[in-house]
């Protein structure tokens, strides 16, 4: 199949539950968990699995959960019940409402994604791999005790809680088109992890609201947190040339400078162009390009997914993601293998559809000038003097 090997001395764990692709948000919800159904047969029609470890994820305990949300929020989203039509029940926790509705199986799947980061986490910290992988999580709105944005569950802060028991340092990077607020303000507050986000950005107009660039961490010096956040606020239509630029870039100064003894990469795939919720115009290479990048570096790797509203694409996405971990994504036939299940999802047949395909017409002029794109680069590059390891 395709001649995929395994890498030699080099481990890629992939952990997945197919019990987490059958929940349901509602029919008008955009989440699809079963867009995690679409990428895992596409990695498999390719043989990519036969070149990981795989493990089926299992659901992550009370205990772990409580590392970071608190019990009461833990204990309401166990027992809440999907409300009535005509129910006026309380958005207690924000649950229930329509970003976060309560569904069948809801603390199941919270726990399942979860299990899947805290597990992949740990392989990272026993050398078991050099990469880990859970498409099913990413989900960087969640709160302490609050759901927000579709997510309800922090399984990125729990991974990187792992981490921090054996890593002194952690670099969380977030290419989700959205702001990844959850992470940023769970380690807002400590040098041992430095979050980057880069996002669309328009004030209240766009969720979550928050990502300016002078978002930087604690304003009272003395914080350790201080200078350790950084925000890539954006406008619409950005294209590849100019993401994988910034985001070499702007990765490149922040390993530089703070040293990351592991890497957390948030691979969202609603910055991808043709996204339901997305405004950026990055392709599957560009998207995939971020990826490659952080494998170079030779840093313990853990790969998270997030949003992604166009399914399809999103499948596309993260199985060009897996190929780049195990490194067959030179030898890989972009044409989709026939017999990939769900194949006529599939509207173009190759796993880099061109813009114009994906867009349909519908463009989406580039709003990011050159000049702003550079005066980011200069904005960071001296938020990081101040970063001292
Ligand atoms: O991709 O939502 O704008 C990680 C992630 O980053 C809002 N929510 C909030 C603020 C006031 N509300 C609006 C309520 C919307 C209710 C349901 C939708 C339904 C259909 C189509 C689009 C939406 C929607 N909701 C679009 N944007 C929102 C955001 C939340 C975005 C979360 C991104 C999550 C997984
Ligand atoms: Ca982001
Ligand atoms: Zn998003």
């Amino acid at each position: 199949t395709n001649g995929i090997i395994r890498p030699k001395g080099y481990n890629v764990s992939w952990h997945s539950n197919p019990d987490i692709e059958k929940h349901h948000f509602g029919h008008a919800h955009p989440m699809k968990p079963w867009r995690l159904t679409l990428a895992k047969g596409l990695i498999m029609s390719y043989g990519m699995h036969t070149a990981m470890d795989t493990y089926v994820s299992r659901q992550a305990t009370r205990e772990e959960l409580e590392d970071f949300h608190s019990a009461d929020y833990l204990e309401y989203l166990k027992t809440a019940k999907v409300a009535l039509p005509d129910d006026d029940y309380p958005k207690d926790f924000n649950l229930g409402g329509s970003d976060c509705p309560i569904f069948e199986g809801l603390f199941n799947y919270c726990s399942m994604y979860a299990g899947a980061s805290i597990d992949a986490a740990r392989k990272l910290c026993n050398n078991e791999s050099d990469i880990a992988i859970n498409w099913s999580g990413g989900l960087h709105h969640a709160k302490k005790a609050e759901a927000s944005g579709f997510c309800y569950v922090n399984d990125i802060v729990l991974a990187i809680l792992q981490l921090l028991r054996k890593h002194p340092r952690v670099l969380y990077i977030d290419i989700d088109v959205h702001h990844g607020d959850g992470v940023e303000e769970a380690f807002w507050s400590t040098d041992r992890v430095m979050t980057l986000s880069i996002h669309k950005y328009d004030g209240l107009n766009f969720f979550p609201g928050t990502g300016d660039l002078e978002r930087t961490g604690p304003d009272s010096e003395g914080n350790p947190g201080a200078h350790h956040a950084i925000n890539v606020p954006l406008n619409d239509g950005i294209d590849d040339d100019q993401y994988v630029w910034l985001f070499k870039t702007l990765v490149g100064l922040c390993v530089e400078r703070f040293q990351p003894t592991a890497i957390v990469l948030q691979c969202g795939a609603d910055s991808l162009a043709g996204d339901r919720l997305g405004r950026f115009n990055v392709q599957v290479q560009g998207h995939g390009a971020c990826v490659a990048y952080c494998k170079s570096l030779n840093i313990p790797l853990l790969l998270v997914g997030g949003g992604g509203y166009t399914p399809r694409n999103v499948a596309r996405a993260w199985a060009h993601e897996t190929s780049i971990a195990i490194g067959c994504d030179s030898t890989l036939d972009p044409i989709i293998p026939i017999h990939t299940p769900y194949r006529t999802h599939f509207r173009h047949e190759t796993i880099f559809p061109t813009l114009s395909e994906i867009l349909a017409g519908e463009n989406r002029p580039n709003k990011n000038s050159e000049k702003k794109v550079r005066e980011i680069v200069a904005s960071i590059t001296e938020q990081l003097r101040f970063v001292n390891r």
